[in-house]
């Protein structure tokens, strides 16, 4: 350890600085979209943070050193050995061509001839950290890599990921590594994302626990699924190993992380005692990232490192995951770093207290985990869940939107805001409470026109076909009635592919009545709240939001003027909400695209397609299922809305 000293009132004072390790490789930066295309992974990534590093003098005091490639034998501690042979295979003599392909397989996966050797250096260079820090040569160190690992799967690359570097490098310490006493691995994983690869390689591993905090929201947030959620607890030997704190909001920002950290992380690493820890640091709940939605400030990432410094020594190896605005990421590094080197003194308080919805979350984890951790047995204090909450709401988009705000901007924005939180939570509260007193008739014409399916929406869950679950309705209530009718509107296929379906169109209503046409529909009566639930997950929203998509006002505009263009889904696919009249006195609802992207169908701007094979498989089920069509029947109707053009 290099020793500083320091003049302070006339007496001298030593003030040890840490040892710590930076590895960072230009090569990295060559993995890049084949086309030049751009991408959020960019190269610039971890470029902009060693530049700000090195500009801040920083990386100076730390001790640099070369990447290294990653031996394919400790690639398959956790890796098949086919995944490991693709990912070498990429080779530069490959025509792109065939890397394309393999690329659009995959999910959120680009490739070009450089992917493979940067996916070797990132996963070799976070093992030689870790190998350094483990045997001391180093106190901590930051590994700033690229491509990403953390959502890769042992046979699968995945979500900008190719090998799961942090996994490898914990795997490596275990099983290669006896001689340097590493027993219990902490993995900390603070990426905005769930870690689904990490978590499942260490599923049934005592050895390792994995922490992960992330946006879910049910299950809607990319990578989507269950596997986020706080009841994936491990299993086996395992079972209790896992924990996840998934937010079901975003917007997120240094409150929530840190009373995640004081009231689960820091009691459960307290009781584990590990002997490393590997942070995969993700910086894209950074506030301006344009993927996460969230807003945790350089702040809270060094208050959040800091509290891990009191266990294992200080034996820290954080891994670089995602962030995407290259700003943030830059200064929250570079806040990290610091921390590592034990030159800030941290002391700033924050004036923000966590969301209402985010101590519930806390509450559930601990319940579920406090079997296998007694610090999480007591219940939190009704004072400390009930402070004041003096954040502001920022009414911004923080869904994974392409707009990329400037962080500094909404670090003034925040300032200047007071709105206060309550009149939103109450507006929130009250929306779905009276909304929920109205009917309305739901007329679907697609695929929901089958029970089943359109139930995922109103209860969670997928059928057989689809590739990914619904969230379903805040209320769970089936449909109060059924009843099918024909109306005089022209169905048709469009679009490339669907997140629900795959490659293939989904169907259209035009928006306009056409008395040549005619299409069928299956009408729920549900309630106009769940009708708005319908809507947002119809086009991809939240469906916790602050304000419906449609209230009484737009269900009686859209009832005067026949349609409707809600403000939060004016881009989506289902912009307009169609009214087709009444039946006992109730208005029917359909959703469709809006008139000026019908007129795109029609002009060729936006393709017609028929429809994906399970999405049509569904849709026909629905219309034999409510006994109007024999199977041939519906076929029929399906081909000919297909084939006709607009
Ligand atoms: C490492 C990471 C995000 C993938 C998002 C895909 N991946 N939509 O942040
Ligand atoms: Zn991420």
């Amino acid at each position: 350890m290099a020793i500083n000293y320091g003049d302070c009132d006339g007496k001298v004072v030593g003030k040890v600085e840490r040892t710590v390790g930076l590895i960072y490789d230009e090569t990295m930066c060559k993995h890049d979209t084949p086309d030049g295309e751009d991408h959020p992974e960019c190269p610039d990534r971890i470029r902009v943070i060693w530049e700000k590093l090195q500009l801040a003098g920083v990386s100076q005091r730390c001790v640099v050193l070369g990447s290294s490639k990653a031996e394919d034998k400790h690639l398959q501690l956790v890796h098949t050995k086919d995944h490991v042979n693709l990912v070498k295979t990429l080779s530069t003599k490959q025509k792109d061509y065939r890397r394309n392909k393999i690329a659009s397989q995959l999910n959120s996966i680009y490739l070009n001839g450089s992917s493979s050797e940067a996916a070797y250096l990132a996963a070799g260079s976070v093992v030689k950290l870790a190998e350094k820090v483990a045997q001391g040569e180093l106190d901590s160190g930051f590994a700033i890599v690229r491509p990403p690992g953390h959502h890769a799967e042992t046979d699968e690359a995945m979500g900008f990921c190719l090998f799961n570097n942090v996994a490898v490098a914990a795997s490596y310490l275990l099983n290669e590594r006896p001689d340097l006493g590493v027993n219990k691995i902490l993995i900390v994983d603070w990426d905005v994302h769930h870690g689904n690869g990490t978590q499942k390689m260490f599923w049934k591993d005592p050895r390792v626990l994995f922490f992960s905090v992330h946006r879910h929201e049910y299950g809607s947030f990319y990578p989507a699924g269950d596997d986020g959620d706080y009841d994936m607890v491990g299993e086996g030997l395992g079972e209790g190993f896992n924990i996840n704190v998934p937010w079901d909001q975003g917007r997120c920002g240094d409150a929530d992380y840190l009373a995640a950290w004081d009231h689960i992380l820091i009691p459960v690493a307290r009781e584990f005692n590990p002997d490393i820890i590997l942070l995969s640091a993700g910086f894209d709940a950074a506030i301006g990232d344009p993927l996460g939605g969230c807003r945790v400030t350089p702040y809270g990432y060094s208050v959040m490192l800091k509290k891990l410094m009191e266990f294992a020594h200080g034996k820290i190896v954080m891994a670089l995951e995602g962030g995407y605005n290259l700003d943030s990421i830059a200064k929250s590094s570079l806040a990290c770093v610091e921390v590592l080197l034990e030159d800030k003194e941290i002391q700033a308080s924050s004036e923000a207290y966590p969301f209402e919805s985010t101590w519930r979350v806390i509450q559930a984890v601990r319940k579920r985990l406090c079997a296998y951790w007694p610090s999480l047995a007591d219940e939190l204090s009704w004072k400390l869940i009930n402070q004041k909450v003096p954040t502001p709401i920022i009414l911004i988009s923080s869904s994974d939107s392409e707009t990329e705000d400037d962080a500094q901007g909404l670090l003034d924005q925040m300032s200047k805001l007071s709105i206060e939180n309550h009149q939103v939570d109450t507006a929130r509260t009250s929306w779905r409470a009276d909304l929920a007193k109205v009917d309305v008739w739901y007329a679907s014409f697609g695929s929901n026109m089958w029970k089943p399916r359109f139930l995922c929406y109103i209860q969670g869950g997928l059928v057989e076909g689809m590739k990914k679950a619904c969230v379903g309705s805040m209320d769970k209530s089936p449909p109060k009635e059924i009843v099918w009718k024909t109306f005089p509107h022209r169905l048709f296929f469009g679009r490339e592919s669907s997140p629900s379906w795959g490659v293939g169109g989904v169907g259209f209503a035009n928006p306009l009545a056409n008395h040549n046409d005619q299409i069928h529909m299956c009408l729920y009566r549900i309630t106009l709240e769940q009708f708005n639930d319908v809507l947002c997950q119809e086009n991809c929203l939240n469906v916790d939001t602050d304000l419906p998509v449609i209230d009484l006002a737009g269900l009686q505009l859209a009832e005067n003027k026949g349609a409707i263009i809600p403000e939060a889904v004016s881009n989506s696919w289902y912009g307009s909400v169609v009214c087709l009249g009444k039946e006992c006195d109730i208005p029917i609802l359909t959703m469709t695209c809006t008139l000026s992207v019908f007129e795109k169908f029609k002009s060729g701007e936006i393709h017609l397609r028929p429809p994906a094979k399970a999405y049509a498989n569904t849709f026909i089920r629905g219309l034999v299922e409510g006994g109007r069509f024999s199977a041939e029947e519906a076929e029929a109707y399906i081909d000919k809305a297909a084939s006709t053009p607009l």
